[in-house]
Order: structure tokens, then sequence, then C-alpha cells
């Protein structure tokens, strides 16, 4: 077996583990973040479960710091609260980011995570099945529900040779996003195997399997081997380790190999992650604004290579650096040795231990400007300037090209960018409050911005409404729901955010879809890309859209909407996408027979009298929560 079998394998709840069947997991390990993570536990609390039944649940504050008024505190007061009622650790504002904390601080190797974030995958570093999924699922699973996935194909990447002096892990995943694109890990587990895993360190490791997330990818995981012993030591938690390798005649649904060695610096050029090119060939454009930090590339490791770029060098009079280091722990090591001094001493703009500018909160580029960041996520207007020019790339590059200005290949550099891994960590989990033993006495506060949340009704036999929108492939999530400093504190308001729903492809949407009484959103393939929030289900439910008939789904928007009773649909023949106009009257009938009973149902265009064939491709457990209107009530349904 290969290592996602195995621990398939150990945690299987229910299915054959057949590519393309459903199966269910248990869930050993659960994460949020504040952004997701409010809706999550408001959707745990409805569930009416007294504490959590996982291992380990955290929840992490990283998404919401830039507190510009009373939303984001009283969201944190909430997730504070109810955490300690339930059972679950409460990483402080502060502490850092999600996904690095948790790398460093609770993940254990052979385990499953599931997390509220998209990059939940990075858990996959040191060996763990960490998958990302939206906030109800993952409330689901804190209450020791399964989690139901597509059992994935398995792809090798086979890593030979070594990456050469200043080529890094971002050089890696950039590589495979080219190879595969943005779709080309759906319904797949992206599995790093070869000589060359032996020469990554973990946090190398975590850049590759958290980016993975952009090849739409169940997750992505490595080996736990020595390297990872040796990781987990220097975080004093040998204790959890354990080998997980695949076996000699592990067998695999495809198969790449990337010679290290052939490696140069790259960049995923504006606006999408698969959109990738050498730092050469792209050539020595001027920048504007360099970021370093995020979940990605904000390890101790990446910021001590950059210290070394900066170290006696001034930041060039037109770039602004900010520098976020992902955890308090790699803030404090910085601190303690100096690198921190040498950044600051540079001109880095140091930020506080959260994902900032990655969703737009704060350091917004000026209008056009080229924008060079470690992130992994370079969609167009995420960075809160639409005309912004961002391009993603290795911590290496970005600081190299901070100093000099101008895009900058770092090869060219004549020292070493050799950093040891520390034999120990800075450990102190002063930061991470516990939850109380007994949680009745604790009081849940609730602010004022909290609002109820959506929850469908039951499905009705004819379902019918107009196109509101069509919109072309690849749309993501920050169009469909955008995230900036302005709308994540209303995170917890689906009222208010549904008002920017689909905006950035039409600013008319979402008032259309009121007048309208809701309706059909049209679409391209691979709608829903990019992050788990399931907001970009929540804001069309609560403005009435019952389907969204596209060319292709990513995965997790796709639960997210089964998960909200809307209904899911692929045009058989997808020449009939370009057959529909907007406001056209479409009409589904017999609509809850044609959703139990069969895998393609017709939907008729009233307004030019066609008929087209869309496919619902839903196992027999998600038919019947769609009749119910979604995953709550069907919960409720399962526990009468
Ligand atoms: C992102 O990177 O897009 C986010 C913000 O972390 C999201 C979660 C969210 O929208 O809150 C993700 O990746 O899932
Ligand atoms: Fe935060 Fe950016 Fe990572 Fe999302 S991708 S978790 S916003 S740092």
């Amino acid at each position: 077996m290969n290592i996602t079998q195995k621990i398939i394998k150990d945690h299987l709840v229910s299915g054959n583990m057949v590519a393309g069947e459903e199966i269910s997991i248990r869930i050993d390990q659960t994460l949020t973040q504040d952004s997701t993570g409010t809706m999550a536990y408001l959707e745990f609390e409805a569930m009416g479960i007294d504490r959590v039944k996982t291992k380990r649940s955290v929840a992490y504050i990283d998404h919401n710091t830039l507190q510009s008024g009373f939303e984001n505190a009283d969201d944190h007061k909430y997730i504070q609260t109810v955490t300690k009622k339930h059972g679950i650790y409460f990483s402080r504002p502060g502490n850092g980011i999600c996904h690095q904390v948790h790398l460093e601080r609770f993940g254990i190797p052979g385990q499953t995570l599931l997390g509220s974030d998209s990059h939940t995958p990075t858990g996959g570093g040191i060996g763990m099945l960490a998958i990302g999924a939206g906030g109800l699922d993952v409330a689901v699973a804190m209450g020791g529900g399964a989690y139901y996935i597509t059992m994935p194909k398995v792809v090798k990447v086979n890593l030979i040779g070594k990456l050469n002096k200043w080529v890094a892990a971002k050089d890696i995943i950039l590589e495979v996003l080219r190879i595969l694109t943005v779709k080309g890990g759906v319904g797949k587990v992206i599995e790093y195997s070869g000589e060359g895993v032996k020469t990554l360190t973990v946090p190398e490791r975590a850049t590759i399997t958290n980016m993975g997330a952009e090849l739409g990818a169940t997750t992505s995981v490595f080996p736990s081997d020595d390297v990872t012993k040796a990781f987990l030591k220097a975080q004093g938690r040998e204790e959890d380790f354990t080998y997980i390798t695949a076996d000699d005649d592990a067998t695999y649904d495809e198969e790449i190999t990337i010679d290290l060695s052939k490696l140069v610096p790259m960049a995923a050029k504006p606006h999408m992650p698969d959109n990738v090119d050498t730092v050469k060939n792209i050539g020595k454009i001027k920048v504007d604004q360099v970021a370093i930090g995020s979940c990605t590339n904000s390890s101790y490791m990446d910021m001590m290579k950059v210290a070394k770029i900066l170290k006696g060098k001034t930041v060039q009079e037109d770039v602004s650096l900010v520098i976020s280091p992902g955890s308090k722990q790699v803030l404090n090591m910085l601190s303690q040795n100096g690198a921190l001094a040498d950044m600051i001493s540079a001109g880095a703009r140091i930020l506080e231990s959260a994902c900032g500018p990655c969703i737009g909160m704060g350091q917004s580029p000026k209008t056009d400007a080229i924008s060079l960041r470690t992130f992994n996520r370079n969609f167009e207007g995420r960075s809160g300037t639409k005309s912004a020019q961002v391009y993603l790339v290795s911590p290496e590059v970005a600081a190299l090209s901070a100093i000099n200005g101008y895009l900058s290949d770092p090869t060219e550099l004549d020292f070493d960018n050799y950093v040891e891994m520390p034999e120990k960590f800075l450990i102190n989990d002063n930061m991470v409050v516990s939850p109380a033993p007994e949680g009745n006495d604790v009081e849940v506060v609730r602010g004022p911005n909290i609002k109820e949340f959506p929850i469908n009704t039951k499905m009705t036999d004819t379902v019918e409404g107009k196109a509101l929108i069509k919109v072309e492939d690849n749309i993501t999530t920050d169009h469909i729901m955008p995230s900036n400093a302005k709308l994540l504190p209303y995170r917890s308001n689906v009222p208010y955010l549904s008002t920017f729903c689909l905006a950035p492809c039409d600013e008319n949407f979402s008032q259309r879809a009121k007048e309208n009484g809701g309706g059909f959103i049209i679409a391209g393939s691979n709608y829903g890309q990019g992050s788990s929030r399931e907001h970009a289900a929540l804001a069309p439910l609560y403005l009435g859209v019952k389907g969204v008939i596209a060319k292709s789904f990513a995965r997790i928007h796709e639960a997210n909407l089964i998960n909200s009773g809307i209904l899911p649909m692929t045009f058989v023949n997808e020449e009939d996408y370009d057959d529909i106009d907007m406001m056209d009257e479409l009409k589904i009938e017999d609509a809850i027979n044609g959703v139990k009973e069969k895998d393609t149902i017709i939907v008729k265009n009233i307004t030019k009298n066609k008929e087209y064939k869309v496919k619902i491709n839903l196992s027999d457990r998600q038919k019947d929560m769609m009749v119910l209107g979604g995953l709550l009530n069907y919960t409720k349904e399962q526990s009468k």
C-alpha cells in the first residue's frame, strides 16, 4: 500500500477503498481558524453536543486580527468561550498562523486532521492525512461524526536528485503546479516519494503540501521518516513520532518524476498559481511591494534565509517589504538570535504572526503595483487592489528582489543559503488556552455581530428560477465570497456578507438574486476553487440560490454547496453552457424523485424552449441530505 491507503485503511469507517467511491473516515484532530471558526462553532452548538469527541481539536485566531471595529474582537471572545466550554484548545491571537503552529506543536504522523481551512494539508509535511473542509463538516467531525470523501486516486511524485543552492521548496510545488495545473489534483492525493524526499526538511515538505491545495487536490502527503523524527524531537515531541512509508511494491494511479537538481527559481505570474515561469524568463521587472510570510513560507528556516540576504543591506527605496513570521515560536527565535534585528535594520516592516496581507487584511499594494509574495494564491483582487499584479515566489527570491528593487534570481548570489535545522526549537505553549475540564459553567459570550446563519428548507418538487449570473472557468471562492479587511469582520453575519456575493464578477448579482427570489448560477469548469469558506455557499443560500450548473466543481466548494442544500449539477454536454443566457427561466420538474433516483436529470429552459441534461454526482447519503435541505437537517433527522 501507499501512505494514503495506509492512513485511510486505519481510519476507514464505511465504504470500499476504490477510487471514485464514497468512503468515510474517522477524524483524530480538527483545527479551525477565526474566519471560518465562528460559523463552525455556531454549527457545532446547533448540533447540541456537549464535548468534542476528537483526540485533539484546536481553534486558532490568525485571520481576523486587524481589529478596525468591535466585530473581530467579538468573534474572538465568542470562539474563546465556546471552545473552553466544549473541550477545544484555543490558540490566542499572536500565537501564529494555524497551519504553522499546528505543524510545530500538535500534528502527529499517521493521524487524520480535518480543518476548516483549505491549507490544512500543510500537516501532510509530517505524514498526516490532513484535509481542508467546510466548517459544518469540521463541526460534525468534532462531534465524533465520520468525514465523507470520494476515495481519491493517488499520484506519486517521485523526487530525485537534490535542490541546487538558492532553489527552494516553493520552486518544487510551483513546478508541480506548472505540470498539473489548478484543476489537475481534483479527486487525487499527491504523495511524495523517492530519494529526493530525504533532502527536504519538514518545513520544506510543509511548503509543498500546503500549496498542494492550489492543485485542487484532496490533500498531499510526505512519508514520516528520520527527518520527521528529528523535527518532532526538536519540537520536544519525539513521543508523537511513528514511521510511515509506502511499501516497496506500493502502486499508484499516476506518476510524475521531478529532478530537483534541474529546478531553478520560479514564479507564478498573475493571476493564477499555475501560471508558472522561471524568474529568468520573466526578467528583471520593477517591484513595488514584497510580502514574506503566510502559511506557505513563514517557518523559522525560511525566515533565517531571508535574514541572511537582508543582513547589512537596505530595502530599495521604491519597495515596501513586509514580513510576517509564521508563529510566536518563529518570531521569538528570530528575536533571540538577532535575525529579527537584521530584518528591521534592512528596513523590513515587521507584521504580527498572522495571515495578514495574504487574505487582504492590510498591506494592499498601490494601483497597478507589482507585488512579490511568498504566499500561495495570487487571484485577481485578493490583495485588496484589483489592478495589482501579484507574483508568487520563494522567500529567497522575495528577499533579494526587495533589496534590488526588481525581480531577481538568487542563484547568482556568491554566498550559501544553508540554514541548519535547530536541535531544539523554542518551546513555550503559554498562548494556548486549555479547555475547562467541566465546561458546564462556562458562559458563551456572543457579541452583536454574530447573527443567525441560514438553514435551508426541504427541497420542493419543482425547482425553478432564473439564471441569475453566468461566469467563466476557474471562478474562485474569492470571487464568490470576497474576503478583505472590510468584509472578513462579517464572517458571522451572512445577511450583510451576502450583499457582496459574486460582486467581483457582477456587482448587481446580489440585488438581482433578491429581486427574483433566487434562482440558478451558471458556471464554467473548476467552479469554487480555492478556499474552504462555506460562506461561498451560505451567502448564495441566503440569496435564494437553489442550484449551480457548472462544467465542473472544485472539491471543497461542491461539498459546501451540498451541505447547504444547494444542488450542484454538471452539464452532460458542455456546449449547453453556451446556450444559456442570463435571466433565462430554468425549471426542474419532479426534482425530488430525480435527485433521489437518477444520476442525470433534465433542466428545462422555459425562455428558449430547450432542455439540458445535467449530471448530479451525489452519493445516496448526499441525495438524502439534498432532499432534506442540507447537512444540519440531515444530521438532526438521523439523530431522531
Ligand atoms: C484563504 O487562504 O483563502 C483562507 C482565507 O485561509 C480560506 C479560509 C477562509 O476563507 O476563511 C481557506 O483557504 O480556506
Ligand atoms: Fe492564512 Fe493565507 Fe494561509 Fe489562508 S493561505 S491560512 S489566509 S496565510
